[in-house]
């Protein structure tokens, strides 16, 4: 369905999960992100599987009073529901356990989005529906595919004066494709705000998966 060129990782790789050992980035006002580069393996088989099995649908969103596509298309998985591969059932368990003393509760949702090339995107937002406008926790993004910046640029008035403080200024770019795992944390989703901008150019398609824990989207 949505052809992709894999990396040499990807060739040579079985499927499966890299031991779990991500690096932390403290951010401002609370928030953190960890990076774990290529955790999951053998993404083309993966990738190829869940652009077919998935039943993707497009969104429709009002814009300036009339209703657009969303530039991207979804896959909701809700608790208790089957993953479509079992490799994503692995990394959700596998999740739960490495986070399990800070996060005190397991990930239970998946998210995914496929975006089929550089037209898709997703703006500026934090994941406030539910727990997580009011309280720290995490939401863990595999990704899968050809690589694309996830954006991360701070929210609060805290988070925008200490980051400023800190020499950083702009936003954070973090490229993420071929099983790469981002994992935002702390008061990231309410103190600061991600996105996936649009790109020029030949692109490949990129498929996200999000885990998050129990009421928080
Ligand atoms: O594509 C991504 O990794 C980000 C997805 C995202 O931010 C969302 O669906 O809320």
């Amino acid at each position: 369905m949505f052809g992709m060129q894999g990396s040499l990782l990807d060739d040579i790789d079985e499927i499966g999960l890299r031991p779990l050992e991500p690096t932390r980035t403290p951010l401002a006002d609370g928030a953190w992100v960890d990076v774990c580069p290529g955790w999951l393996t053998g993404v083309g088989d993966v990738f190829a599987h869940l652009s077919q099995a998935v039943e993707w649908r497009a969104e429709r969103r009002w814009m300036y009073e009339r209703e657009v596509d969303t530039p991207r298309l979804l896959r909701f998985y809700a608790e208790g529901e089957a993953l479509p591969h079992p490799v994503l059932e692995h990394a959700r368990d596998a999740l739960s356990r490495h986070y399990t003393r800070e996060l005190g509760e397991p990930f239970t949702t998946a998210g995914m989005c496929l975006y089929r090339d550089g037209n898709d995107s997703v703006a500026w937002h934090g994941d406030t529906l539910g727990r997580s406008s009011t309280h720290d926790t995490m939401v863990a993004i595999v990704s899968l595919g050809a690589p694309r910046p996830l954006l991360l640029r701070p929210a609060s008035e805290r988070a925008k004066r200490e980051h400023q403080r800190s020499g950083h200024g702009g936003s954070l770019r973090f490229h993420v494709g071929h099983g790469d795992l981002v994992v935002m944390g702390g008061s990231c989703q309410r103190t600061w705000q991600h996105a996936v901008p649009k790109l020029t150019g030949s692109v490949g398609p990129r498929i996200s998966v999000q885990f998050r824990p129990h009421d928080v989207r």
